[in-house]
């Protein structure tokens, strides 16, 4: 288990956008040099700006550029790098892609490759899980524990499980190839739907059937190990407000959980990350009754987006963490050490149209202010005005966390930076932010993953005509920016 060390001097971030941001500035503190990579259109983008040194990798189309594994590792000799940061998404939990960095001789900043693949499966990380006395929701994964050989036995688990059940295609993820049963004269017809779908969408119509859990919550754990067999929990984070199986919305720590709740999430999660022995930062993600129950749903083997929250109520630097962890050191602290101070959230800044949908909104950013960062306000971006939002990524313009002691007291400072948030050249979700953030649900932390479909006629309120003086205005003020570049 242990490794011998594995000194870090210069790390290639393989990521763009905020996290290659939020991850070269760690290095940058701990006195690490960083690479960048870049595609064509992100040749002059902040990543690229803050780097020591920048490499480009191709075409703007990620299969091109960002995920192709050779042009990062080729990126990684041509300039020293002896490790690489993969941030999230992209190359994140791409076993091919540790591997690859493994047998180069560069470290992978991240688990191993068998962690990932453990984890990567459903069916296996619940079997892993459930053996190292993680709960999962209760349920049948078949004869053989993938899937049913015939409607029959469906059937008959539905019936021992109880009804309500939900039927989910075993190589589904995200919510995709789902049905919720109610009644047992429903369970054929769900049955059948659902095996069409998996078949369709995932080409493997097996399925597995569990109890259905209503009004349930998304609460997860934020682990840590390293490789000398020490693990910690860095305590929870509730993001339940989700739209489509997006998170919208995190805060940590999770409203109403109590000591001993969280010393049992804790455990479970850190139980579930010392089955496959894990090593680096993890999360391990459970869906929760309202009563406090929860479930193993699974877990995800890099940095997640919304780690600022942990960062700001534990006081730690999780890529700190990560890059002494990659370099062969133990965790920093001891589990009774970690402690919760004060209360964080953090709202995804997004260039999206919530009146369309929430269709990505692409252009160039003419005007980007974002509000003042101090102890209460953390902006992380990886965009700045004159920037131009491309169809080829995700439409991130920043994650905006704030903290405070309480919960109401971080609400408020989310509020006031929500307010201050200006952003124009896209359509954007920083309205629909601040109307979220002061809905009654959602300020009395009535949490369920259904918040934001129950709040639709305060979310989306009818939109009043825009008063003609504010449209005059407006000409007035393009006009008068046209004249001031037509002379300069
Ligand atoms: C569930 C569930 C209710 N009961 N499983 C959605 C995607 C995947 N993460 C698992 N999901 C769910 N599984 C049982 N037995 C409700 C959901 C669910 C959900 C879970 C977490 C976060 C957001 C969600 C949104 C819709 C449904």
């Amino acid at each position: 288990m242990s490794q011998p060390p594995r000194p870090i001097r210069r790390v290639l971030v393989a990521n763009r956008g905020e996290i290659a941001v939020r991850v070269m500035r760690t290095c940058h503190e701990l006195g690490k040099e960083t690479v960048a990579v870049y595609s064509d259109v992100d040749r002059a983008a902040p990543h690229v700006q803050l780097a020591g040194q920048a490499v480009a990798i191709g075409p703007a189309p990620a299969r091109e550029s960002y995920l192709v594994i050779d042009k990062i590792l080729a990126a990684c000799k041509a300039t020293g790098a002896d490790a690489v940061h993969p941030g999230y998404g992209f190359l994140s939990e791409n076993e091919d892609f540790a591997d690859a960095c493994e047998a180069a001789g560069i470290t992978f900043i991240g688990p191993r490759a068998h962690a990932m693949r453990l984890m990567g499966s459903k069916t296996e990380a619940r079997k892993t899980v459930s053996a190292a006395g993680t709960p999962v929701v209760p349920g049948d994964n078949g004869p053989e524990g993938n899937g049913f050989p015939d409607v029959g036995s469906a059937q008959a688990a539905a019936a021992r499980i109880g009804y309500p059940v939900l039927i989910k295609a075993a190589a589904g993820g995200g919510g995709k190839g789902m049905r919720a049963v109610d009644r047992s004269e429903d369970f054929l017809d769900a049955l059948a739907s659902c095996k069409r779908e998996a078949a369709s969408s995932f080409g493997d119509q097996h399925v597995l059937i569990e109890k259905y859990l209503q009004r349930p919550r998304h609460i997860e754990i934020q682990v840590f190990g390293d490789s000398h067999g020490n693990c910690v929990y860095l305590f929870e984070r509730d993001c339940s407000v989700q739209r489509r199986h997006q998170k919208v919305l995190e805060e940590a720590p999770a409203p109403g959980m109590t000591r001993e709740r969280r010393a049992a999430m804790g455990q479970a999660a850190v139980d579930a990350a010392k089955a496959v022995g894990y090593v680096g930062a993890g999360t391990v993600e459970f869906i929760a009754n309202q009563d406090g129950s929860f479930y193993f749903m699974e877990m995800n083997t890099r940095l997640q987006v919304e780690h600022p929250v942990t960062e700001m109520i534990t006081g730690l630097d999780l890529v700190e963490w990560q890059l002494r962890v990659a370099a062969g050191e133990a965790l920093p602290l001891r589990q009774e050490q970690l402690a919760i101070d004060g209360h964080a959230l953090e709202a995804r800044i997004y260039a999206e149209d919530p009146d369309k949908g929430f269709l990505p909104s692409t252009g160039k950013l003419l005007h980007l202010s974002p509000p003042a960062e101090n102890e209460h306000v953390r902006v992380d971006t990886g965009v700045e005005q004159g920037d131009t939002i491309t169809p080829h990524y995700d439409p991130m313009i920043a994650k905006l966390i704030v903290w405070d002691r309480t919960r109401d007291a971080a609400l408020a400072r989310m509020r006031q930076a929500l307010a201050q948030y200006r952003v124009v050249g896209v359509a954007n979700n920083v309205e629909f932010l601040s109307r979220l953030v002061g809905v009654p649900s959602f300020a009395q932390a009535d949490l369920d993953t259904a918040l934001i479909e129950r709040e639709q006629a305060n979310l989306f309120p009818p939109k009043s005509p825009v008063p003609d003086e504010v449209c005059l205005l407006a000409a007035l003020a393009e006009l008068q920016r046209e004249a001031a570049a037509a002379a300069h």
